[in-house]
């Protein structure tokens, strides 16, 4: 099995292979799909896996099995789920750090990461989700990428965490074993 990952994220690659490791290999295309505007992970990750889906069929000049797109967000909760779905536009201008900066002066510094993968092929798209909760620290660790240094699961931040570990109770670690799951019932890897 050989899916497409479109997705300009080094980091989610990784982590997309680390898991699916003997399940399905995973190639990175860079086809700059339309981020729609929308409050729903879901919608924004289905719309690109499909209009994905159906350029790399008219253009590949191998059969595309399947195309997975990963929308992922951080939701703090003393800002009532900002910045969620703005995630990436939030990291590029203010930043993690000051992100960290925000969120220290609050009394609740709960937060969730939320992923939704949707894979698409010829049969349609198919979404999957995952989350975990934590709290907002000061940035500790070297590893993973976006706002891992600031998220504490358990005592350690994110990126304090092997791709392995971080796959192991995370957002995207669940999200792709219920893409492995499904794939494995509905396909014949
Ligand atoms: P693609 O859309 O090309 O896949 P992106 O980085 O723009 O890459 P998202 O919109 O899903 O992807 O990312 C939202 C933001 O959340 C972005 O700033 C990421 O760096 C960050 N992010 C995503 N997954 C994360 C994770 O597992 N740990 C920490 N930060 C993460």
């Amino acid at each position: 099995m050989h899916i497409r990952f479109a997705t300009g994220n080094e980091g989610k690659l990784t982590e997309a292979r680390a898991y699916l490791d003997g399940v399905a290999t995973v190639e990175q295309v860079t086809y700059d799909y339309t981020e729609i505007q929308s409050a729903a992970l879901e919608e924004i990750a289905a719309v690109g896996a499909r209009e994905t889906y159906e350029y790399l069929q008219e253009t590949a000049d191998e059969p595309v099995d399947g195309v997975l797109v990963d929308d992922t967000g951080l939701f703090v909760d003393a800002f009532d789920g900002f910045p969620g779905p703005y995630s990436a536009y939030v990291e590029q201008t203010i930043g993690v750090e000051r992100l960290w900066q925000f969120a220290r002066d609050e009394d609740n510094r709960r937060a969730y990461f939320r992923t939704v993968m949707a894979y698409a092929d010829e049969r349609g798209v198919e979404t999957f989700t995952g989350s975990v909760a934590g709290t907002l620290v000061a940035p500790r660790g070297e590893e993973g990428f976006g706002y891992d240094p600031i998220f504490e699961y358990n005592g350690q931040t994110l990126a304090e965490m092997t791709a392995a570990e971080k796959n192991a109770i995370s957002h995207r670690g669940r999200a792709l074993a219920a893409v492995a799951d499904w794939l494995a019932e509905e396909t014949d890897v």
